[in-house]
This record gives C-alpha cells, structure tokens and sequence, in this order.
C-alpha cells in the first residue's frame, strides 16, 4: 500500500518536471527572427525527409515557404491547406508559398507519393509570441 502511493508520488513529480522542462525548451527555441514581419524559410525534400525538417515561425509572421523537391507527389500543410494548399510536385520543382502564419502550433507537413500511403516529411511550428 505505502509502496504504491510512494510509486505514484514519484509518477507525479516526474511528470511535473518534465512538464516544466518542455515550457522551458519550449521558450529557448523561439526563432531569433521572431520579431520580423516577414520571413523566409528554405527546405529540401528528399529520401521522404525535409531537410531541415523542423521549419519554426512566429504568429502573425508573413511567411515564404519554398521547397525544393527532388521527388514526386504532392506536398501539403496539415491545418494551413488554405494558405498552403495541397501541390503537385515533380522531383526538381521549386515550390513556394506565402502565407500568415494566424494560427499557432505544430503542423504536419506531409506528402502524398505518387504510390502508397502518405508521408510525414517534417513539422511546421508557428511559435506563439
Ligand atoms: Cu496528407
């Protein structure tokens, strides 16, 4: 009995401290450019990955996304396909976007291959100030 309850305590307090440990990593990592009304951010697809594959912007930034592709499909922005609707892409093309980041989170950028399943090819973060 005593056992347990002390097992659970020490479930809490590790949770406590990692929730703390994420807000504090959380604030670290907001981009250096937060400030900027506009932005831009580059990123290679290729071998089913982004590279970089974590793109960070701060809400309410004016955004221009490009994307250089050297693979088919077609590329999309879970939560942002109004901004950043799903494209057809063949390998060599250059996409581009450019959007306000309104909404702050972590977005899915995934990609949907000429054949099989969908892909998670990395996440867009809209930081909130
Ligand atoms: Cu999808």
């Amino acid at each position: 009995m005593q056992l347990t309850s002390s097992r659970v305590t020490m479930t809490v307090l590790l949770g406590l401290v990692l929730a703390v440990a994420t807000a504090c990593v959380e604030q670290v990592q907001l981009p250096d450019d937060c400030d900027a009304p506009t932005v831009v951010r580059s990123a290679t697809l290729a071998g089913d990955h982004l590279s970089p594959e974590t793109i960070d912007v701060c809400r309410g930034q004016q955004v221009t996304l490009e994307v250089v592709t050297r693979q088919d499909g077609v590329l999309h922005l879970h939560g942002y396909e109004q901004e950043a609707p799903a494209t057809e892409m063949h390998a060599g093309d250059r996409l581009k976007f450019t959007f306000e980041a309104s909404r702050a989170g972590q977005f899915v950028v995934e990609v949907h291959p000429p054949q099989g399943e969908e892909l998670e090819v990395g996440i867009f973060t809209v930081h909130e100030r």
